[in-house]
Protein backbone atom coordinates (compact mmCIF):
# COMPACT_ATOMS: atom_id res chain seq x y z
CA UNK A 1 0.00 0.00 0.00
CA UNK A 2 1.66 3.57 -0.58
CA UNK A 3 1.96 5.83 2.18
CA UNK A 4 -0.11 8.95 1.55
CA UNK A 5 3.09 10.92 2.61
CA UNK A 6 4.55 9.66 -0.55
CA UNK A 7 2.09 12.04 -2.35
CA UNK A 8 2.64 15.66 -0.27
CA UNK A 9 0.22 18.18 1.11
CA UNK A 10 1.17 20.65 -1.03
CA UNK A 11 0.91 19.08 -4.13
CA UNK A 12 -2.71 18.17 -3.14
CA UNK A 13 -3.70 21.84 -2.35
CA UNK A 14 -1.57 23.27 -5.87
CA UNK A 15 -3.83 20.29 -8.00
CA UNK A 16 -6.91 20.81 -5.73
CA UNK A 17 -6.42 25.09 -6.39
CA UNK A 18 -5.36 24.48 -10.29
CA UNK A 19 -7.33 25.98 -12.53
CA UNK A 20 -5.69 24.34 -16.23
CA UNK A 21 -3.43 21.10 -15.91
CA UNK A 22 -1.96 19.05 -17.96
CA UNK A 23 -1.33 15.60 -17.81
CA UNK A 24 1.53 14.35 -19.97
CA UNK A 25 2.15 10.14 -20.37
CA UNK A 26 4.20 7.61 -21.36
CA UNK A 27 4.56 3.83 -21.57
CA UNK A 28 5.15 3.95 -18.12
CA UNK A 29 1.46 4.53 -17.85
CA UNK A 30 0.50 1.30 -19.94
CA UNK A 31 3.86 -0.80 -18.26
CA UNK A 32 0.93 -2.56 -15.87
CA UNK A 33 -1.63 -2.89 -18.12
CA UNK A 34 1.63 -5.69 -20.49
CA UNK A 35 2.21 -3.06 -22.52
CA UNK A 36 6.75 -3.25 -23.08
CA UNK A 37 8.12 0.14 -22.31
CA UNK A 38 10.54 1.47 -24.40
CA UNK A 39 13.86 1.71 -22.76
CA UNK A 40 13.58 -0.39 -19.65
CA UNK A 41 16.55 -3.04 -19.81
CA UNK A 42 14.97 -6.48 -19.98
CA UNK A 43 11.45 -6.26 -21.20
CA UNK A 44 11.86 -2.66 -23.31
CA UNK A 45 11.27 -2.97 -27.04
CA UNK A 46 14.82 -1.52 -27.41
CA UNK A 47 16.03 -4.08 -25.30
CA UNK A 48 16.10 -6.62 -28.67
CA UNK A 49 16.07 -3.79 -31.09
CA UNK A 50 17.72 -0.24 -31.77
CA UNK A 51 14.90 2.30 -32.30
CA UNK A 52 16.64 3.77 -35.19
CA UNK A 53 16.89 0.16 -37.33
CA UNK A 54 12.93 0.04 -36.64
CA UNK A 55 11.38 3.47 -35.45
CA UNK A 56 12.38 5.43 -38.31
CA UNK A 57 11.11 6.09 -42.11
CA UNK A 58 14.47 5.10 -43.21
CA UNK A 59 14.19 1.69 -41.79
CA UNK A 60 10.48 1.42 -43.52
CA UNK A 61 12.03 2.07 -46.29
CA UNK A 62 14.56 -0.36 -45.91
CA UNK A 63 12.86 -3.58 -44.96
CA UNK A 64 9.27 -2.49 -44.97
CA UNK A 65 8.37 -6.78 -44.09
CA UNK A 66 10.50 -6.61 -40.89
CA UNK A 67 9.10 -3.14 -39.82
CA UNK A 68 5.62 -4.07 -40.56
CA UNK A 69 5.93 -7.53 -39.10
CA UNK A 70 7.50 -5.79 -35.64
CA UNK A 71 4.51 -3.80 -35.46
CA UNK A 72 2.24 -6.11 -36.83
CA UNK A 73 3.50 -8.39 -33.59
CA UNK A 74 2.76 -4.78 -30.94
CA UNK A 75 -0.70 -4.37 -32.87
CA UNK A 76 -1.73 -8.05 -32.28
CA UNK A 77 -0.15 -8.43 -28.68
CA UNK A 78 -1.92 -4.92 -27.48
CA UNK A 79 -5.30 -6.15 -28.18
CA UNK A 80 -5.26 -8.67 -25.99
CA UNK A 81 -4.50 -5.67 -23.12
CA UNK A 82 -6.63 -3.78 -21.22
CA UNK A 83 -6.20 -0.58 -19.63
CA UNK A 84 -5.25 -0.45 -15.98
CA UNK A 85 -5.92 1.54 -12.41
CA UNK A 86 -3.45 4.22 -13.60
CA UNK A 87 -5.68 4.78 -16.67
CA UNK A 88 -8.74 4.93 -14.72
CA UNK A 89 -7.30 7.06 -12.13
CA UNK A 90 -6.35 9.86 -14.30
CA UNK A 91 -10.05 9.51 -16.05
CA UNK A 92 -11.42 9.64 -12.57
CA UNK A 93 -8.86 13.09 -12.77
CA UNK A 94 -10.12 14.48 -15.66
CA UNK A 95 -13.75 14.02 -14.25
CA UNK A 96 -12.61 15.55 -10.94
CA UNK A 97 -11.59 19.06 -12.94
CA UNK A 98 -14.16 19.21 -15.25
CA UNK A 99 -16.83 18.91 -12.82
CA UNK A 100 -14.75 21.29 -10.93
CA UNK A 101 -14.75 23.95 -13.57
CA UNK A 102 -11.11 23.41 -14.13
CA UNK A 103 -9.64 23.19 -17.40
CA UNK A 104 -8.36 19.60 -18.20
CA UNK A 105 -5.73 18.30 -20.97
CA UNK A 106 -4.29 15.35 -21.19
CA UNK A 107 -1.10 14.38 -23.92
CA UNK A 108 0.24 11.04 -24.39
CA UNK A 109 3.13 9.63 -26.41
CA UNK A 110 1.49 6.27 -26.03
CA UNK A 111 0.33 5.25 -29.16
CA UNK A 112 -1.95 2.02 -27.49
CA UNK A 113 -5.26 4.42 -27.17
CA UNK A 114 -5.59 2.73 -23.63
CA UNK A 115 -6.26 5.89 -22.28
CA UNK A 116 -9.44 5.89 -25.02
CA UNK A 117 -9.77 2.69 -24.13
CA UNK A 118 -10.13 3.68 -20.11
CA UNK A 119 -12.90 6.67 -20.71
CA UNK A 120 -10.65 9.80 -21.52
CA UNK A 121 -12.14 12.11 -23.65
CA UNK A 122 -10.29 14.74 -26.00
CA UNK A 123 -6.90 12.49 -25.95
CA UNK A 124 -3.32 14.49 -27.94
CA UNK A 125 -1.82 11.64 -29.02
CA UNK A 126 1.71 12.85 -30.05
CA UNK A 127 2.74 9.88 -31.58
CA UNK A 128 0.11 8.43 -33.51
CA UNK A 129 -1.65 5.28 -33.00
CA UNK A 130 -0.58 1.71 -33.57
CA UNK A 131 -4.37 1.45 -34.26
CA UNK A 132 -4.14 2.75 -37.61
CA UNK A 133 -2.72 2.38 -40.60
CA UNK A 134 -2.00 4.93 -43.56
CA UNK A 135 -0.86 4.28 -47.21
CA UNK A 136 2.13 5.89 -48.49
CA UNK A 137 0.99 6.39 -51.88
CA UNK A 138 -2.69 7.29 -51.73
CA UNK A 139 -2.97 8.39 -47.70
CA UNK A 140 -5.69 6.39 -47.07
CA UNK A 141 -5.89 5.65 -43.42
CA UNK A 142 -8.07 2.53 -41.66
CA UNK A 143 -7.92 1.39 -38.32
CA UNK A 144 -6.98 -2.38 -38.17
CA UNK A 145 -8.10 -4.27 -35.02
CA UNK A 146 -8.26 -7.98 -36.37
CA UNK A 147 -5.37 -10.37 -35.86
CA UNK A 148 -2.17 -10.76 -37.57
CA UNK A 149 -1.91 -9.35 -40.79
CA UNK A 150 -2.11 -12.05 -43.70
CA UNK A 151 0.75 -10.77 -45.57
CA UNK A 152 3.88 -8.59 -44.58
CA UNK A 153 4.36 -5.38 -45.48
CA UNK A 154 0.45 -4.32 -46.06
CA UNK A 155 -0.82 -3.40 -48.88
CA UNK A 156 -3.03 -0.85 -49.82
CA UNK A 157 -6.05 -1.34 -53.04
CA UNK A 158 -4.09 1.11 -54.92
CA UNK A 159 -1.04 -1.31 -54.54
CA UNK A 160 0.79 1.40 -52.02
CA UNK A 161 2.35 0.52 -49.17
CA UNK A 162 0.48 0.72 -45.79
CA UNK A 163 2.99 2.30 -42.69
CA UNK A 164 1.13 2.07 -38.84
CA UNK A 165 0.47 5.79 -38.17
CA UNK A 166 2.84 6.21 -35.39
CA UNK A 167 5.64 8.93 -35.46
CA UNK A 168 9.17 7.78 -36.41
CA UNK A 169 11.92 9.17 -35.51
CA UNK A 170 12.59 12.23 -37.76
CA UNK A 171 9.34 12.61 -38.17
CA UNK A 172 7.32 15.62 -37.42
CA UNK A 173 4.49 15.39 -35.02
CA UNK A 174 1.11 15.62 -35.73
CA UNK A 175 0.31 19.62 -36.83
CA UNK A 176 -2.56 19.69 -34.96
CA UNK A 177 -1.50 17.81 -31.62
CA UNK A 178 1.81 19.55 -31.18
CA UNK A 179 -0.18 22.82 -31.69
CA UNK A 180 -2.73 21.90 -28.91
CA UNK A 181 0.12 20.56 -26.75
CA UNK A 182 1.79 24.29 -27.05
CA UNK A 183 -1.26 25.80 -26.46
CA UNK A 184 -1.97 24.13 -23.25
CA UNK A 185 1.56 24.31 -22.01
CA UNK A 186 1.11 28.21 -22.29
CA UNK A 187 -1.85 28.43 -20.31
CA UNK A 188 -1.83 25.53 -17.44
CA UNK A 189 -0.86 26.55 -13.96
CA UNK A 190 0.12 22.75 -12.98
CA UNK A 191 2.03 19.97 -15.28
CA UNK A 192 2.14 16.40 -14.70
CA UNK A 193 4.79 14.39 -16.50
CA UNK A 194 3.31 10.59 -15.61
CA UNK A 195 5.19 7.40 -16.83
CA UNK A 196 7.71 8.75 -19.44
CA UNK A 197 11.53 9.10 -18.87
CA UNK A 198 11.56 11.99 -20.62
CA UNK A 199 14.36 11.84 -23.45
CA UNK A 200 12.46 12.12 -26.62
CA UNK A 201 11.21 15.34 -28.00
CA UNK A 202 9.80 17.56 -28.18
CA UNK A 203 7.67 15.86 -25.50
CA UNK A 204 10.46 15.88 -23.22
CA UNK A 205 10.92 19.49 -23.07
CA UNK A 206 7.60 20.27 -22.34
CA UNK A 207 7.76 20.06 -18.48
CA UNK A 208 10.71 22.52 -18.80
CA UNK A 209 8.19 25.37 -20.80
CA UNK A 210 5.76 24.91 -18.74
CA UNK A 211 8.26 25.35 -15.42
CA UNK A 212 9.66 28.32 -17.70
CA UNK A 213 6.31 29.88 -17.82
CA UNK A 214 5.48 29.92 -14.30
CA UNK A 215 3.28 26.92 -14.29
CA UNK A 216 4.18 24.13 -11.01
CA UNK A 217 5.50 20.37 -12.05
CA UNK A 218 5.26 17.34 -10.94
CA UNK A 219 6.48 14.21 -11.84
CA UNK A 220 4.70 10.74 -11.54
CA UNK A 221 7.43 7.96 -12.36
CA UNK A 222 9.22 4.36 -11.04
CA UNK A 223 12.44 5.47 -12.09
CA UNK A 224 14.09 9.10 -11.53
CA UNK A 225 14.91 10.77 -15.15
CA UNK A 226 16.42 13.70 -16.66
CA UNK A 227 13.75 16.07 -15.44
CA UNK A 228 13.51 15.01 -11.51
CA UNK A 229 15.27 17.46 -10.90
CA UNK A 230 13.85 20.40 -12.21
CA UNK A 231 10.28 19.44 -10.70
CA UNK A 232 8.45 20.52 -7.90
CA UNK A 233 7.09 17.31 -7.08
CA UNK A 234 8.95 13.89 -7.62
CA UNK A 235 6.24 10.99 -6.70
CA UNK A 236 8.60 7.80 -7.11
CA UNK A 237 6.68 4.40 -7.76
CA UNK A 238 4.65 2.22 -10.06
CA UNK A 239 1.59 4.42 -11.08
CA UNK A 240 -0.67 1.22 -12.62
CA UNK A 241 -2.45 -0.45 -10.18
CA UNK A 242 -5.16 -0.26 -7.32
CA UNK A 243 -1.73 -0.30 -4.63
CA UNK A 244 0.14 2.87 -5.97
CA UNK A 245 0.43 6.28 -6.90
CA UNK A 246 -2.48 7.70 -9.16
CA UNK A 247 -5.25 5.13 -7.30
CA UNK A 248 -3.66 6.93 -4.37
CA UNK A 249 -3.82 10.20 -5.63
CA UNK A 250 -7.19 9.84 -6.83
CA UNK A 251 -8.08 9.06 -3.65
CA UNK A 252 -6.69 11.82 -1.44
CA UNK A 253 -8.23 14.09 -4.48
CA UNK A 254 -11.66 12.64 -3.55
CA UNK A 255 -11.63 13.32 0.00
CA UNK A 256 -11.22 17.19 -1.33
C1 LIG B 1 11.00 15.39 -34.17
C2 LIG B 1 7.47 5.58 -32.42
C3 LIG B 1 11.51 17.19 -35.61
C4 LIG B 1 6.30 4.79 -32.39
C5 LIG B 1 8.56 7.04 -30.94
C6 LIG B 1 19.12 15.05 -30.47
C7 LIG B 1 18.72 15.81 -29.39
C8 LIG B 1 17.38 16.06 -29.15
C9 LIG B 1 16.40 15.56 -30.00
C10 LIG B 1 16.83 14.82 -31.06
C11 LIG B 1 18.15 14.56 -31.32
N1 LIG B 1 18.21 13.80 -32.43
C12 LIG B 1 16.97 13.57 -32.90
C13 LIG B 1 16.14 14.20 -32.07
C14 LIG B 1 14.71 14.24 -32.17
C15 LIG B 1 14.14 12.90 -31.71
C16 LIG B 1 14.54 12.59 -30.28
O1 LIG B 1 14.04 13.19 -29.35
N2 LIG B 1 15.46 11.61 -30.12
C17 LIG B 1 15.90 11.29 -28.76
C18 LIG B 1 15.91 9.78 -28.57
C19 LIG B 1 17.25 11.92 -28.52
N3 LIG B 1 12.72 13.13 -31.77
C20 LIG B 1 12.10 12.94 -32.94
O2 LIG B 1 12.60 12.50 -33.95
C21 LIG B 1 10.62 13.35 -32.94
N4 LIG B 1 10.41 14.19 -34.09
O3 LIG B 1 11.69 15.85 -33.30
O4 LIG B 1 10.77 16.02 -35.38
C22 LIG B 1 12.90 16.73 -36.00
C23 LIG B 1 13.04 16.04 -37.17
C24 LIG B 1 14.33 15.62 -37.54
C25 LIG B 1 15.45 15.84 -36.70
C26 LIG B 1 15.26 16.51 -35.48
C27 LIG B 1 13.98 16.94 -35.11
C28 LIG B 1 9.73 12.13 -33.03
C29 LIG B 1 9.66 11.47 -31.68
C30 LIG B 1 8.69 10.29 -31.73
C31 LIG B 1 9.46 9.05 -31.96
N5 LIG B 1 8.56 7.92 -31.90
N6 LIG B 1 7.89 5.94 -31.08
C32 LIG B 1 6.61 3.47 -31.76
O5 LIG B 1 7.49 2.72 -32.22
O6 LIG B 1 5.91 3.22 -30.81
S1 LIG B 1 9.44 7.32 -29.52
C33 LIG B 1 9.04 6.26 -28.26
O7 LIG B 1 9.61 6.88 -27.10
C34 LIG B 1 7.55 6.15 -27.94
O8 LIG B 1 6.72 6.91 -28.80
C35 LIG B 1 7.44 6.69 -26.54
O9 LIG B 1 6.25 7.34 -26.40
C36 LIG B 1 8.58 7.61 -26.49
C37 LIG B 1 9.01 8.02 -25.12
O10 LIG B 1 9.28 6.84 -24.37
P1 LIG B 1 8.51 6.69 -22.95
O11 LIG B 1 7.05 6.73 -23.21
O12 LIG B 1 9.06 7.67 -21.99
O13 LIG B 1 8.88 5.21 -22.55
P2 LIG B 1 10.26 4.72 -21.88
O14 LIG B 1 10.31 3.24 -21.98
O15 LIG B 1 11.39 5.53 -22.45
O16 LIG B 1 10.12 5.14 -20.35
C38 LIG B 1 9.13 4.54 -19.55
C39 LIG B 1 9.22 5.24 -18.21
O17 LIG B 1 8.17 4.72 -17.40
C40 LIG B 1 10.52 4.97 -17.48
O18 LIG B 1 11.04 6.20 -17.01
C41 LIG B 1 10.13 4.06 -16.31
O19 LIG B 1 10.81 4.42 -15.11
C42 LIG B 1 8.68 4.37 -16.12
N7 LIG B 1 7.87 3.23 -15.69
C43 LIG B 1 7.99 1.93 -16.07
N8 LIG B 1 7.02 1.20 -15.47
C44 LIG B 1 6.29 2.07 -14.73
C45 LIG B 1 6.82 3.36 -14.86
N9 LIG B 1 6.32 4.43 -14.24
C46 LIG B 1 5.24 4.24 -13.46
N10 LIG B 1 4.65 3.03 -13.28
C47 LIG B 1 5.14 1.94 -13.90
N11 LIG B 1 4.57 0.73 -13.69
ZN1 LIG C 1 -3.30 3.49 -51.30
Amino acid sequence: MTDSARIPDDFIESLTASAHMVILTGAGVSAESGVPTFRDAQTGLWAKYRPEDLATPQAFARDPELVTRWYDERRVKLASLAPNDGHRAIVAMQRWALSRGKQFTLLTQNVDRLHHAAGSEDVIELHGTLWVWRCESCGVEREERGGPFASHPLRCECGGLRRPGVVWFGEMLPQAALEAAEHAIASCDLFLSIGTSAVVYPAAGFAQAAKARGARVAEFNRDPTPISDLVDWSVQGNSGNSATTLPELMRRLEEN
